[in-house]
């Protein structure tokens, strides 16, 4: 311990003064823990840079004994692929949305309830706070370790390739894809729509082909995932917040030292610190940029679609799913949800 201390120290002084690749083997031989991280988004995402910014200093911090390879882009199979791997232990990191990861523990999609934050501000005390703690608890005791900093994905707009959408009548019958989760699919029915089930990594084929005439998902997907190329209207729906949390196989972290599950956590939950930053103010850019590639937007009226989620009895039948206590764990974030 105390020698690592004082190596890490060493390392810190000469580091910052220039960068000495070979430093970084300073303790030779190969890593004690070798272990994979997978994502689904695109090399450019913040999400992908971010994560190979904190394994590259768990790596550094650790003298070469921590090693976390990096597998970006659904390079290790879709979601529900990458999720099957982290529960059996194949994999021992993966970044999800809660609302995929509903499909196993059912609470982790509370926070994804369509127009229930109205912004980031509330979104971040709820996370850091105690709707993500009633979360992070459930998903511990499933055999998930899940650590802290819940990372950004975004508020929803919709795309289309057909229409843009203006009013919820737009929505009737519109073929659209939605992530692979009840919650996605019950708001799009409860907006007469018909949405298909499809995992991040099929949507651009799914799109190109007409199998679906939309999607939904934040601008800095759309941007990043070239879905500008397949699709022509954005509307800022605004429906819904989803994030990304870091998870870990709970046994396989349990066993490492105990150091070891230190590090790691600072370090995720330092750079997803980080990458909530890159994404705060990224809108205005992305629109800039999906303009540039000939999107055209609009901005619906919110409340229309609200009233349609009321009419519809969205928010009570999920209230009830929930429950109501964890219902009002939300509520003290948001306020009022569905009244
Ligand atoms: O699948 C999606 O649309 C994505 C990338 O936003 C999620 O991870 C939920």
């Amino acid at each position: 311990m105390v020698r690592l201390a004082s190596r890490r120290l060493l390392l810190g002084t000469a580091a910052a003064a220039l960068p000495l690749p070979g430093l970084l083997r300073a303790r030779g031989g190969d890593p004690e823990f070798e272990m994979k991280l997978a994502n689904d988004n695109p090399m450019s995402h913040p999400n992908t840079i971010r994560q190979q910014e904190a394994v590259d200093r768990i790596y550094k911090d650790t003298n070469g004994r921590v090693k976390i390879s990096l597998f970006p882009n659904n390079q290790l199979g879709g979601d529900t692929d990458m999720l099957s791997q982290l529960r059996s232990g194949a994999l021992e990191f993966m970044s999800l949305s809660g609302l995929i990861l509903s499909t196993y523990t059912p609470i982790s999609s509370i926070y994804g309830i369509g127009y229930a934050f109205p912004g980031y501000k509330q979104v971040w005390q709820a996370m850091d706070g105690e709707l993500g703690g009633l979360i992070r608890g459930v998903i511990g005791k499933a055999g998930l370790h899940v650590f802290e900093k819940t990372w950004d994905n975004g508020f929803r707009e919709i795309s289309s390739s057909t229409h843009p959408i203006r009013t919820p009548a737009d929505l009737l019958g519109y073929k659209i894809r939605v992530p692979v989760s009840p919650l996605w699919t019950s708001m799009f029915e409860a907006f007469g729509a018909a949405p298909a089930s499809i995992n991040f990594n099929e949507v651009y084929s799914a799109l190109q082909t007409k199998l679906v005439e939309g999607q939904e998902n934040p601008l800095i997907n759309i941007e990043t995932a070239k879905l500008y190329e397949v699709q022509k209207y954005v509307s800022m729906t605004r429906h819904m917040w989803d994030g990304y949390l870091m998870l870990g196989n709970g046994r396989n972290f349990a066993s490492l030292p105990a150091d070891v599950q230190d590090l790691i956590a600072r370090n995720f939950n330092a750079s997803g610190e980080d990458q909530r930053a890159d994404c705060a103010h990224s809108d205005g850019a992305m629109r800039t940029l999906l303009e540039q590639q000939g999107m055209v937007f609009n901005e619906p009226d919110p409340e229309a679609f609200r009233q349609v989620l009321i009419k519809a009895g969205f928010y009570a039948r999920w209230k009830q799913k929930y429950g109501a206590e964890a219902w009002a764990v939300l509520e003290k974030y948001t306020g009022p949800i569905g009244g």
